[in-house]
């Protein structure tokens, strides 16, 4: 497959980047923390986007390869910025087939002893397919995540199977609500309500609650309003370069 030998060849040319997203504090406008997310400029194929190319990664495999390098390169640079005094979470996606590799505790646990970064300022985004999968399995590789010290949260939370049965089961540290039911809140009734929901459920079970996709000032008040506690957005911030995000901490402090 054509993309597939790109990617490859791209992994060794380092054509793949970080950009990084800031997640603030709903109520202060603080920095809490970045949401690294892949990007890959092909001298061929020209600038091409994650969902063009995480799901063929996925299915021939390459993800495992490719997941390897976002963790490394993710925790490089959460790294670097401890030693610049930023003190934050850094947020990485994990993908299901990511995450079901036999090695992947071990070789995070390798990574986060040869560096700097504090792995409780490490927070991995699991999917809610990854927790439906080999679930005693899941279980274990879960326990151990934390015993390391890293925070776990489910993205894209509301849009998968939606067994809430594994958030009692689970070691989960935070929700992420979908920018599928912020886009329209507060004007839809029913994304309002199920935003308002996952804040509760989260509130209940003393998880933290993060809301993607916050775009205006309005869905942050109604979202401030319902008691979330961070959010992801255009209206603070794109995901950006990390020299740009360095100035951006300096506006957020
Ligand atoms: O950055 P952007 O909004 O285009 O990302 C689109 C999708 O690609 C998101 O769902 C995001 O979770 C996924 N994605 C971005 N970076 C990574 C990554 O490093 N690993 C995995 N598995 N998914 C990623
Ligand atoms: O991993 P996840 O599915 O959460 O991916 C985040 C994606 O959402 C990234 O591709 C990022 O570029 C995108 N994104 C981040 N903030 C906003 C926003 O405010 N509005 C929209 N439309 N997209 C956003
Ligand atoms: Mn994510
Ligand atoms: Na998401």
């Amino acid at each position: 497959m054509k993309i597939d030998h790109a990617m490859r060849e791209a992994l060794v040319d380092q054509r793949f980047r970080l950009v990084y997203q800031p997640q603030v504090d709903l109520r202060t406008g603080r920095l809490i923390g970045a949401e690294a997310l892949i990007r890959w400029s092909d001298e061929v194929l020209g600038e091409m986007l994650p969902a063009q190319f995480i799901p063929i990664a996925e299915e021939t495999g390459f993800i495992v390869s490719l997941g390897a390098w976002v963790l490394r390169e993710a925790i490089r640079q959460g790294e670097i910025w401890q030693a610049e005094g930023i003190d934050i979470m850094m947020s990485v996606n994990v993908s299901a087939v990511q995450f079901h590799q036999a090695n992947f505790v071990d070789s995070l646990a390798k990574s986060l002893s040869s560096s700097g970064l504090p792995p409780n300022r490490l927070e991995l985004e699991l999917t809610e397919s990854i927790l439906i999968q080999n679930v005693e399995e899941t279980q274990l590789r879960l326990d151990a995540l934390v015993d390391l010290g890293v925070r776990l949260a489910i993205d894209d939370f509301g849009t998968g199977y939606s067994s809430l049965a594994y958030l009692k089961r689970f070691p989960i540290h935070k929700l992420k609500i979908d920018r599928s039911f912020v886009q329209d809140i507060p004007d839809d009734e029913s994304d309002a309500a199920i935003a308002t929901a996952v804040i509760n459920l989260a509130r209940s079970l003393n998880l933290r609650a993060i809301a993607e996709g916050v775009e205006n000032e309005t869905q942050r008040r109604f979202l401030l309003d319902a008691g979330c506690d961070e959010y992801q957005g255009y209206l603070c911030s794109p995901p950006v370069e990390p020299a740009d995000f360095v100035v951006l901490v300096s506006k957020l402090g």
